[in-house]
């Protein structure tokens, strides 16, 4: 624990030799970095001493090329144990701690589900002291910024590392170099310290950061050729600016693909040298010592980079050096899209790393002789090949080579192996497994909403539920008790307050904190459906414009979602929405009932504020699309009652907590299968004048679009490309159960009763349990704590 002396002292010095202020002349985001080094001083003996002990033993590796970590400080103080002295210390100094969180820009390191899943995994091993050391890449931009504008979502670069970052530390000796057939660059080590709840281990996560082994041409700039002297280090330096470059053309493939393999071998290089540093190079014992996850496809060329290493470097015969992979390497799979299978071209694969694509070659064969073996005709084993067609299928690859595969929900796991890849299911039936997602319940319950957390810890007289969530089950017994429900409704009221006057400060629109909030937050996807969403609350509108006196709760409609910039479709629903919010603000009679808003930039910090502040969680993919979803488990946590499709984790949801005290709707992957070959969405918008007059409204001038043809599109979307995600299909089922959900609203003491069960069997959902699944059924990996030296 660090004393309130020491945290001034430190604040002091930092701000005097970092910023060279005192302290009354101090920026916020001076003082936050003074703080943030101030603590990191305070840990890194223990942090050494973990990763020394990590060293000596069997570890995992998290492969990801996605970390989106949010904001550091206040989860770090508050795992530490020292949020509140270092927030009574500020005040000291006159200093509100809360506006210090507020200027740390987020590490957005990551697009979504499977970014934020990697951050939550990190945190759950260090809280569970496991030694499991995650590898990423440090973008120098994470992911863009978004306005909006005129409705229109535009984007800017994301500067986070514009004050400097306080929370890693560079390993200039640690620097691998990566070898391309047209360059070689330097990946250096950045090192971010985990720290877990109230465990003195201290876990890292490696970034890699890409620089020119040069920083300019001394003699081209001597002759004045000013722009060719930088250009190696510009074109170095690309490699890890921004999180997954455009690739619609082939030069922003090959940045992918560069990026891809400059991770890949970075870590690779790295774990294999720390193999050799501490047990020596016999390479049989390697697999005893080593297991790395890749996190879906994106670092999966690390299989062939690890196979070259063993094979061109350390002389292993290239039998055993297959054989080692395969105890090394584990894979997760987050989708079933065909979009996100990853497939390169092979000329683009020789051209950058031609010896990977011979080893890919070496290692396809090992796969045919194996299927031939087995009795596979030709014909079959063309669909396992891991080279075909000329592009290489990394999930192939991932899967052959995996000591396990594994899907991130049950519905997706047996999609996986009934389906998408039930050849594979059939020829390794053992490596699949099913490890249902979760969330870290430190950042998203104890800190995002520390009033409810406040009164859990009241309740259930300690707060180990921090630790051990499934403990929130102990709260059951109060689930009929007026007081306590009330209680809880006091803390949703106060967290919807919090929560609409950040709108106000971030947005500039007014919203009633005494209505329903209405949340959906995601990205923005056709299968996610916002769609739907914005198709209802449309109908909505032309309803209470028809009938003023419609009986619903006062709502508040809330959007969060970033759009990828390629992705023309997904910008068009974003205007569509913001039509929609115009349309209803400009109506006197509407706008009294309903509200709708689109906040900009939605991310980790963001999320923090809107999952704590909301009446209902809207999870409504296309049946069969979604993995798993975590953000239903993060509202499910703050007490808020599920409205979504039988579809990824809702279905496990809804399991835990009871389909009384949720709201699933819609048609399941069963009924798709059965309509989908038959399926018109004309039928539906001939014969539902509902669904009509919205879809309408897309073309007849209702909502404008400025002329730039994206209403036209969804439209199109909807009936002229057979509305591929079943929206006109589920449209009347929606809104039968939204029905629902505004009727039982009324009945307050219900409500409550949903909204507390809900919180009472979240505990499932912990990312800790899914870690530890992890460690048991994959990884083999054992908690370890260091021994103190003062001991
Ligand atoms: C390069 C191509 C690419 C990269 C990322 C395609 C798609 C992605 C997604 C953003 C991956 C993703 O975030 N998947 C989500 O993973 C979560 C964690 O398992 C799941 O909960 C979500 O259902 C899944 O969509």
């Amino acid at each position: 624990m660090m004393e309130k002396q020491k945290i001034k002292e430190g604040i002091e010095r930092y701000l005097k030799v970092k910023h060279g202020v005192k302290l009354k002349d101090a920026h916020d985001y001076q003082i936050f970095n003074a703080l943030s080094l101030t603590v990191l001083e305070d840990i890194i003996d223990n942090w050494n001493n973990t990763t020394e002990t990590y060293n000596k033993g069997r570890r995992a590796y998290y492969l990801s090329a996605e970390f989106l970590m949010g904001r550091a400080l206040g989860n770090n103080l508050m795992n530490l144990g020292i949020y509140d002295e270092v927030k009574e210390v500020l005040q000291e100094l006159n200093i509100d701690l809360n506006k210090i969180e507020e200027i740390e820009e987020d590490a957005g390191l990551g697009n979504g589900g499977l970014g934020r899943l990697a951050a939550c995994f990190v945190e759950s091993a260090a809280t569970l002291n496991m030694p499991l050391v995650g590898y990423g890449i440090r973008y120098s931009n994470g992911l863009f910024k978004q306005n909006i504008e005129n409705g229109f979502q535009t984007e800017c670069e994301d500067t986070w590392l514009k004050y400097g970052e306080a929370w890693s530390i560079r390993k200039e000796d640690e620097i691998q170099i990566i070898e391309y057939s047209d360059m070689t660059v330097k990946a250096v080590p950045y090192d971010v310290p985990i720290i877990g709840y109230k465990t003195k281990n201290i876990n890292t996560l490696r970034l890699w950061q890409c620089e020119a082994l040069r920083e300019f041409d001394f003699n081209l700039f001597n002759n004045q050729q000013y722009i060719e002297a930088v250009s190696a280090r510009n074109k170095a330096e690309d490699i890890s600016r921004v999180l997954y470059p455009n690739d619609t053309a082939e030069a922003g493939k090959i940045l992918r693909l560069r990026q891809q393999y400059f991770f890949s071998s970075a870590s690779m290089k790295d774990i294999i040298s720390k193999y050799k540093a501490n047990f020596g190079n016999d390479f049989s014992q390697f697999a005893k010592y080593n297991v790395a996850q890749l996190n879906d496809t994106h670092p999966t060329i690390s299989i062939l980079e690890f196979i070259r290493i063993l094979v061109d470097e350390e002389k292993v015969s290239f039998d055993n050096a297959l054989s080692i992979a395969k105890e090394f390497f584990g894979y997760t799979n987050h989708t079933i899209l065909a979009e996100a299978l990853e497939k390169w071209d092979i000329r683009l694969i020789e051209r950058l790393f031609p010896r990977i694509l011979q080893i890919a070659y070496q290692v396809d064969y090992e796969l045919m002789k194996e299927l031939r073996q087995k009795g596979y005709d030709e014909g079959a084993i063309w669909n396992f090949k891991i080279i075909a067609n000329n592009v290489m299928r990394m999930a192939n690859l991932a899967i052959f080579v995996g000591r396990a595969v594994n899907g991130v929900a049950e519905l997706h796991t047996e999609i996986l192996k009934k389906i998408e890849l039930n050849n594979w299911y059939k020829l390794y039936p053992n490596k699949f497994q099913n490890k249902t997602n979760g969330i870290t319940p430190r950042r998203w319950l104890r800190l995002c909403n520390s009033e409810l957390s406040k009164f859990i810890t009241d309740l259930l007289g300690n707060e180990d539920w921090v630790k051990n969530l499934e403990l929130l089950k102990g709260l059951k017994k109060y689930k009929d008790d007026d007081e306590v429900l009330k209680n809880l409704m006091k803390i949703k009221h106060e967290k919807k307050v919090q929560l609409a006057s950040y709108i106000k400060q971030e947005e500039g629109i007014e919203i009633d904190p005494d209505s329903f909030f209405d949340i959906q937050i995601k990205r923005l996807h056709e299968y996610k459906r916002q769609l739907l969403n914005a198709l209802y609350i449309l109908d909505l509108y032309y309803r209470i414009k028809e009938n003023p006196n419609l009986d619903i709760p006062k709502t508040t409609f809330i959007f969060g979602a970033k759009a990828f910039p390629g992705y023309k479709r997904a910008k068009g629903i974003v205007k569509f929405i913001n039509e929609i919010a115009r349309l209803v603000d400009s109506d006197e009679v509407v706008s009294k009932k309903i509200k709708v808003v689109f906040v900009h930039n939605y991310r980790v910090s963001y999320a923090q504020k809107l999952f704590p502040g909301s009446d209902l969680s809207k999870q409504i993919s296309t049946a069969g699309k979604e993995a798993s979803g975590t953000g239903n488990m993060k509202f499910m946590l703050n007490a808020t009652p599920t409205f979504g499709t039988y579809d990824g984790a809702n279905i496990e949801i809804v399991k835990a907590s009871g389909e009384e005290n949720n709201y699933i709707f819609g048609l399941r992957v069963e009924d798709i299968e059965k309509i989908k070959h038959s399926y018109n969405p004309k039928w539906y918008y001939r014969e539902n004048p509902s669904i009509k007059r919205v879809v309408d409204a897309l073309i007849n001038g209702t909502l404008n679009d400025g002329g730039c043809g994206y209403f036209e599109d969804l439209y199109n979307a909807l009936l002229e490309e057979r509305d591929q995600y079943y929206v006109l299909a589920d449209f009347e089922l929606f809104k039968k159960e939204e029905e629902k959900v505004f009727k039982d609203y009324k009945d307050k003491k219900k409500w409550a009763q949903k909204c507390f069960a809900n919180l009472c069997n979240a505990g499932i959902f912990s990312s800790d349990r899914t870690i530890k699944q992890y460690a048991d059924e994959i990884w083999d990996i054992k908690p370890i704590t260091f021994k103190d030296a003062s001991i």
